[in-house]
């Protein structure tokens, strides 16, 4: 981005001519920061909870981290360092964020999460096949001929993505998109295709089926690249068009017509999105389909691809396998990962030895944005202590003993990578944080020193808090990348050392195999799963109870939010007032539900009640209403999800999740 500050101030906010992958602007989100900075419902100093109430008051600084610290020194005392929770999810990333941990560590330990809310399905699903969570530069998709977008909405969530796609249509190439929603994003598409919500393994294993009996797979690709066809072949055949259609309830003149596009158009991309991915069976299913692009040879090439992740710019990662997730421990290390994200509640609660006491959040928003919002909050208000980090009373903010005022990215200085393009970028601080907000690495150094860390060991660790400090630490971080010095980066974004502009091209896959491995005997070793990617029913679709509520709950993302950050902006409500139920007609009138009242959507574990609004692009027997809606304004969906992994890779299982609907008396 192109910052213009005056007098202090940001003023402007534009699009940074250097960037390839976003030239033609900055989003809705990104211009709100002019009104984010500067709003007036950001938290500007430390706040305590009044004893026996809901409201705040102000606090010292001093005042607030003494606090802190007493209950974080009599917590170790009494019960060991893993009493504590620390907990982070998806704010502002960058490689500051790593100094959380060290605070911890330096503390002695805490207890961690692992798994992830947002993708971890789909990045092992991918590392199993490919090995790698790579693919083609986004600019190369102008060179597509079919393009399929499955279960993916760039018209909300890659912005950045659409003019491309819409090069590549204008040159003449073709467009799929496979949602159970007529998005945005299918404006162009020449076919929508509208599956049961989770069953698109069957779906792909049907397009496969079809390749494979007309003989239309890339034999001389096969032969050189995978490992497993056999087997595949034969896993594939069940999937006849009939089952299919038992399945997903997609005719079979729609699956004829995929895989009749499949087989004439070259190159394809199949650009995947991660909403697919979060119910119980959706590791298998994203291996079925990136099976689809093995088998028609569109790997390694121009124009063609499967394209989930991008992680060519995660260079600084300690370990580059891209599972951010560990499996549950029980052995030494100064950190305890026992809670799993998705069942952050349950796990929150069911800790034992030691029991969780504390919980430090920062960078989230767990209450409305984790699965099962009702168990998250009673595992956060059966704790003794409870801080959160963050620029806005969010719900989880109510929640906190004290809250501490966070920075926003323009406030200080940090250097980032991203999972689409594959650029690092130099992010500097334009503005001094206003009122008496400190960033994260500040609050650590000062907390340090008050939990008996030894000074010598902050200094080494730690930036220190001038901005030279901040940058000094960052040279050292990049000091193993010739290419990559702050000078440098302060020019403009820096493709990352190593890119591959055409993902695959060398024909290296780094699994076991060396080949693309549409059978993974690490899949089942590791997630007891097949060996062979296929369909299971999703685990809520087969539960008896929840047959009562017939309809399946969706939650996308809008253009309008990142998720639950932006809708308490005033440039933003204009656009985005109040949650809405889309469902279709069929579905409303059946229950005497009219366009624009007030209804109420529940299952056994929790309600919600908007107003609904009838749209014919949405998938009978499904309801949505975007995700990142807070409770205190009526929306937050995760009161009626359930807490629950995904089949592989720890991610959480949101859209495994059935709701009754009916009008608000
Ligand atoms: N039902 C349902 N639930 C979902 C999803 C879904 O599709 N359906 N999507 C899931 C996905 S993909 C994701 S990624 C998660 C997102 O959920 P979270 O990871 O919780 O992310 P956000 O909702 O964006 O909240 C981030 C918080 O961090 C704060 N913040 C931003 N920058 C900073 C900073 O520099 N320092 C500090 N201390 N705080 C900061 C913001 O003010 C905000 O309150 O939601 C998940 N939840
Ligand atoms: N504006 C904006 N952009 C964002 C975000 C944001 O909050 N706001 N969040 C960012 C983050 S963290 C993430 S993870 C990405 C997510 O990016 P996307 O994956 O594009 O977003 P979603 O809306 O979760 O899901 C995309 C589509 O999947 C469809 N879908 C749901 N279930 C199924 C299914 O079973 N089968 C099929 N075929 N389709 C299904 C939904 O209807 C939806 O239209 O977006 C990123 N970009
Ligand atoms: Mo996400």
């Amino acid at each position: 981005m192109k910052v213009e500050v005056q007098d202090g101030q940001v003023r402007r906010i534009e699009a940074h001519p250097d960037n390839r992958a976003a030239p033609e602007g900055v989003c809705l989100k990104g211009l709100s920061y002019v009104e984010r900075v500067v709003s007036p419902d950001r938290i500007l100093r430390p706040l305590r909870k009044l004893p026996g109430s809901d409201r705040f008051e102000p606090v010292s600084w001093d005042d607030a981290l003494e606090l802190i610290a007493a209950n974080l020194i009599r917590f170790r005392d009494e019960s060991g360092p893993r009493s504590v929770l620390y907990y982070t999810a998806s704010g502002t990333k960058g490689l500051m964020n790593s100094l959380g941990m060290e605070f911890w560590k330096l503390y002695g330990g805490c207890t961690t999460t692992y798994g992830d809310l947002c993708w971890p399905a789909g990045l092992e699903a991918t590392r199993l096949t490919l090995g790698a969570n790579i693919h083609n530069a986004p600019w190369d998709l102008v060179n597509a001929k079919l393009i399929v977008l499955w279960g993916k909405n760039p018209a909300e969530t890659n912005v950045h993505q659409m003019p491309l796609i819409d090069t590549a249509l204008d040159r003449g190439a073709r467009l799929v998109v496979i949602d159970p929603r007529r998005t945005q994003s299918s404006e162009r598409a020449e076919l929508l295709v509208q599956p049961r919500p989770g069953t698109d393994g069957a779906l792909a294993m049907g397009i496969a089926n079809q390749l494979i009996e007309n003989g239309t797979v890339d034999h001389e690709f096969i032969a050189r690249h995978v490992h497993g066809y056999q087997p595949f072949r034969t896993a594939a055949a069940a999937y006849t068009p009939e089952r299919v259609e038992a399945v997903c309830d997609v005719p079979p003149a729609y699956l004829g017509k995929l895989a009749d596009l499949f087989e004439s158009v070259r190159p394809a991309t199949i650009c995947a999105g991660f909403g697919m991915q979060r119910y119980t069976n959706s590791g298998q299913g994203m291996r079925a389909l990136i099976a689809l692009a093995a088998l028609t040879g569109n790997l390694g090439i121009p124009g063609g691809g499967w394209q989930f992740a991008n992680l060519q710019s995660h260079i600084f990662d300690p370990v580059r396998d891209p599972v951010a997730s560990f499996p549950p421990d029980e052995t030494g290390g100064p950190v305890r990962v026992s809670v799993s994200t998705a069942r952050l509640g349950r796990d929150m609660a069911a800790q034992a030895n030691p029991k969780l006491r504390m919980a430090w959040v920062e960078r989230g928003n767990p209450i409305p944005q984790n699965p099962e919002t009702g168990k998250v909050l009673e595992a956060f208000r059966a704790l003794e202590f409870r801080v959160v980090v963050d620029q806005f009373m969010t719900d989880t903010a109510r929640e906190a003993d004290l809250i501490l005022p966070a920075k926003m990215f323009l406030e200080q200085s940090d250097v980032i990578n991203a999972y689409w393009h594959p650029y690092i970028q130099f992010k500097q601080k334009v503005v001094d944080p206003p009122g008496e907000v400190k960033p994260e690495s500040e609050i650590y150094r000062l907390l340090a020193h008050r939990v008996g860390i030894p000074r010598d060991e902050i200094d080494r660790r730690f930036p220190g808090a001038s901005d030279g400090g901040v940058e000094a630490w960052l040279e050292e971080r990049l000091a193993p990348f010739p290419e990559l010095t702050l000078d440098r980066l302060r020019q403009g974004p820096v493709i990352a050392p190593g890119h591959q502009e055409i993902a695959f091209s060398d024909g290296v896959f780094p699994t076991p195999s060396g080949k693309v491995e549409l059978e993974s005997e690490e899949a089942s070793a590791r997630w007891e799963v097949e060996s062979l990617p296929g369909y299971t029913e999703p685990e809520e679709f087969q539960d008896p109870e929840a047959q009562q509520y017939p309809l399946t709950f969706m939650t996308p993302n809008t253009k309008n939010r990142i998720h639950s950050q932006f809708n308490n902006l005033k440039m933003i409500r204009e656009v985005s007032p109040e949650p809405v139920a889309v469902l279709h007609p069929l579905d409303a009138t059946e229950r005497k539900i009219g366009d624009g009242d007030r209804v109420r959507i529940y299952n056994t574990r929790g309600e919600l009640t908007v107003r609904a609004e009838l749209d014919r692009g949405m998938r009978p027997g499904c309801v949505s209403v975007t995700n990142g809606w807070w409770m205190s304004e009526g929306g937050a969906v995760n009161l009626t999800s359930r807490g629950r992994e995904t089949d592989m890779g720890h991610g959480a299982a949101f859209h495994d999740n059935r709701v009754q609907v009916e009008k608000a008396g």
